[in-house]
């Protein structure tokens, strides 16, 4: 074992290389024993953050994550915030620097950041030590061709990891960029179980290099809206009772201000250190759970935009930016003004506006030389002053329809076209939504308390749908346990068109399945009757293109805008669309995907809008079929339901996967009979 000074040395000394930008090192990181590098304490960097070279050897990179509850302000905090230094102590979660339950790992909100080169091997214990919740973790981005059994969605992919027990995800980082690690189960990354997942490209594939000096590790800007309570408890009042699901406070990178009216004992906020003549790359982490779309802004700065989710486009500069729940944007900022220190300004939109809670936050841009402790003279900036009339990309509830701002489809991909842009795709699919008055069994029971029975309109639960479905997972995962799904299992809006799936309650599994390697168009409708909504999606295993998104500014059918694309009138960039793997609909509009369907396994579709994904807005698409998958992993973990020798209770979708277990038994018991 190496000794322990010599490692802090090592690790003092990679850190400043990664400061420093040295393009060569010194230490030759792939002949590190593996074992060595195991564990790390966590504030120092890990090994496998540096700068990644043409030459380097991929290392292995090992995490271990440890889950718990666990609470903010807790007593390795000492007297934080009255005592500043405190709030720095090893396990203190300040948060919005009042008391609240979290989950976290490692007992950091957000949690380890991990940070490799393409090509790197990435090994993460996951160990369980929540009391009675599983877990799983999903690595959002990464698009885990060959290793779907990685991706982290439970029931999907794997088995939910149980209480007291390790689940070892281990893939190569293949696809670089600015990705983000979270669970995938419940509420849980809302509470704080998310972190950043950087996978840099060596400066040669960088198509941006030049345009900027640094690409640190510390100007990485996680955003999470942020309530009083854990996810759970807001949930269950919401929908079950009156209680609202509006966010109070946003945290940058776990910090932030929760009263503006008195700040003078707020706890510290996240603050962003620049030297005046050099560029950085920052990126930006939308980790968001609720429905708060978020408005960024720099005073006196602009930030040209070059990236987001992991996918190059031409640079645009812009003056704001808004990012929805599950997106990521790079930029660069410009150190050009005068040494001292700058607002940085977040606006929280929809559910977070000022019809609501005025959800809003700070953090500080602060140039080397300014005061390490201070705020941007002037006042703290109030909801109304944290908008900014300039020049904005992704604005809310906007397409291209309009000139005043960037919409998606208008960003260049750096990338060549390929065939997914093809005029005509393989295959089409509508995926229409909205906020249904049905009676949801899960909340409302008629003739009880159905949705028409109860009085008070904060007890009507309107239920997200895609195509009149909400999906109920299997009892065993899709990908790894795939012997036991029978034909009869999937449903999709064909299967279930005998129904009156707008009037009753329709929940299946709904899985879309494609030709390995067809181009597939997806046209999502927001149909917009409910009210103003907004519903980032996000797809598991693959990037797309954006070719388009329109606000029609009106309540909108499926067969209202089929028929606006049989007259050539939806609009698609077929030549450079940027590439993405998660994006808004304008509420009253559609936007348009476009994807090569090459990546065989069961990915999950879904809103990222935990609320909404949790009561099932989702759908799993099956690209290929069993044989095109790779193998399960040898010793992969199994569940399912278990009846005993009794016939199962029948499934939803008819004849199930249990009968066919359950014949399957019969079959072995009654084996010796029939010989
Ligand atoms: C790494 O270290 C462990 C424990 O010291 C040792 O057993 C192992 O052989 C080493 N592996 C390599 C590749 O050197
Ligand atoms: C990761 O998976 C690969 C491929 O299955 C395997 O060879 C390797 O031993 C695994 N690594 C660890 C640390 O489990
Ligand atoms: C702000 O809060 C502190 C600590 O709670 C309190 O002592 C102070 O009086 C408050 N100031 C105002 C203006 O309310
Ligand atoms: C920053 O912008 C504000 C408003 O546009 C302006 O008044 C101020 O002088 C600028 N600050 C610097 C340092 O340029
Ligand atoms: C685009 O901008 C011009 C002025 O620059 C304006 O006259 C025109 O109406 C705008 N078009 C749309 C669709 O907003
Ligand atoms: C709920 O509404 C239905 C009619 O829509 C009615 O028949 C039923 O009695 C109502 N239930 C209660 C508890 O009022
Ligand atoms: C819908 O389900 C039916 C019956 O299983 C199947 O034949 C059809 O291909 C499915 N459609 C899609 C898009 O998966
Ligand atoms: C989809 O991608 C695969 C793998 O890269 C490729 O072989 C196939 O030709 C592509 N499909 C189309 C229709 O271009
Ligand atoms: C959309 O439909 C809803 C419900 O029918 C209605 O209240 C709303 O005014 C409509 N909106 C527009 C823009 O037509
Ligand atoms: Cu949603």
């Amino acid at each position: 074992m190496m000794e322990a000074w010599v490692l802090q040395f090592l690790l003092l000394n990679l850190g400043m290389k990664v400061l420093c930008q040295s393009p060569l090192l010194d230490v030759p990181f792939a002949e590190l024993n593996e074992t060595d590098i195991e564990y790390f304490p966590l504030n120092n960097q890990h090994p496998c953050s540096r700068i990644c070279g043409h030459e380097d050897r991929p290392m292995v990179c090992r995490y271990h994550f440890i889950v718990e509850w666990y609470q903010t302000l807790s007593k390795a905090c000492f007297s934080c915030p009255d005592v500043l230094e405190d709030c720095y102590k090893p396990d203190c979660i300040i948060g919005d620097g009042t008391m609240r339950t979290v989950l976290v790992i490692n007992r950091k909100m957000p949690g380890p950041t991990i940070e490799v080169c393409v090509g790197d091997n990435i090994i993460v214990d996951v160990e369980n030590r929540l009391m009675a919740e599983t877990t799983t973790i999903h690595w959002h981005g990464h698009h885990q061709r060959g290793t779907p059994y990685m991706d982290g969605v439970p029931y999907v992919t794997q088995c939910p990891i149980q209480p007291g027990s390790i689940f070892r995800y281990n893939f190569t980082a293949v696809n670089g960029g600015t990705h983000f690690w979270h669970s995938h189960t419940g509420m849980q990354r809302g509470d704080g179980a998310f972190g950043a997942f950087i996978v840099r490209t060596p400066a040669a594939a960088d198509p941006h290099s030049q345009l900027y000096d640094y690409d640190l590790t510390q100007h990485t800007i996680s955003l999470l809206d942020w309530a009083v309570d854990i996810g759970l408890k807001v949930f269950i009042a919401h929908h079950h009772s009156i209680g609202d699901n509006k966010p109070t406070t946003l945290l940058v990178n776990g910090l932030g201000i929760h009263d503006f009216s008195n700040v003078s004992t707020s706890a510290p906020t996240a603050r962003f250190v620049v030297e005046k003549g050099y560029k950085y790359r920052f990126r930006l982490i939308n980790a968001g759970f609720l429905n708060c779309p978020v408005e960024m802004s720099i005073d006196n700065h602009t930030m040209t935009m070059i990236s987001s989710d992991g996918n190059d486009f031409q640079p645009v500069t812009v003056d704001s930016l808004v990012s929805y729940a599950g997106e990521r944007f790079d930029f660069v900022l410009n150190a050009n003004m005068e040494k001292g220190l700058y607002w940085i300004r977040f606006r929280g939109l929809m559910d977070c506006d000022d019809r609501f809670t005025s959800t809003h936050q700070v953090a500080v841009l602060q140039y080397e030389g300014a005061s390490k402790t201070d705020f941007p003279d002037g006042p703290i900036p109030n909801y109304q002053d944290s908008h900014n009339d300039g020049l904005q990309l992704n604005s809310l509830n906007k397409g291209t329809e309009g000139n005043d701002s960037i919409s998606v489809p208008q960003l260049h991909s750096l990338l060549d076209w390929d065939s997914s842009l093809k005029e005509t795709a393989d295959e089409q699919y509508y995926v229409g939504y909205d906020f249904y008055e049905i009676d949801n069994p899960h909340f409302h029971k008629f003739p009880e308390y159905g949705f028409n029975n109860v009085t008070d309109s904060r007890n009507k639960l309107l239920t997200p749908q895609l195509n009149h479905i909400s999906l109920k997972l299997t009892p065993f995962p899709m990908l790894s346990q795939r012997d036991l799904i029978d034909d009869n299992l999937f449903c999709n809006e064909s299967t279930v068109a005998d129904k009156d799936c707008k009037k009753e309650f329709c929940q299946c599994s709904h899985v879309i399945q494609v030709k390995l390697n067809s181009i597939v168009e997806l046209i999502l409708v927001d149909k917009g009757f409910a009210f103003d909504a907004n519903h980032p999606f996000h797809l598991h295993g693959h990037s797309f293109r954006v070719v388009g998104m329109e606000r029609l500014g009106r309540n909108v059918t499926v067969d209202e805008v089929k028929r606006l694309d049989a007259q050539g009138l939806l609009k698609r960039n077929l030549g450079d669309a940027p590439i993405k793997d998660t994006v808004t609909v304008p509420d009253g509009g559609y936007t348009i995907l476009r994807f090569n369907a090459s990546n065989p396994g069961y990915w999950l579709f879904h809103c990222h809008i935990e609320f909404h994904v949790e009561i099932g807005m989702a759908l799993i698409f099956r690209f290929g079929d069993d044989e095109d998958m790779p193998p399960v992993p040898h010793g992969f973990p199994k569940c399912g339901e278990y009846y005993g020798l009794e016939p199962s209770a029948p499934s939803p979708n008819g004849c199930g996967h249990k009968t066919y277990s359950f014949l399957i038994i019969l079959g072995i018991l009654l084996r010796p009979l029939l010989l």
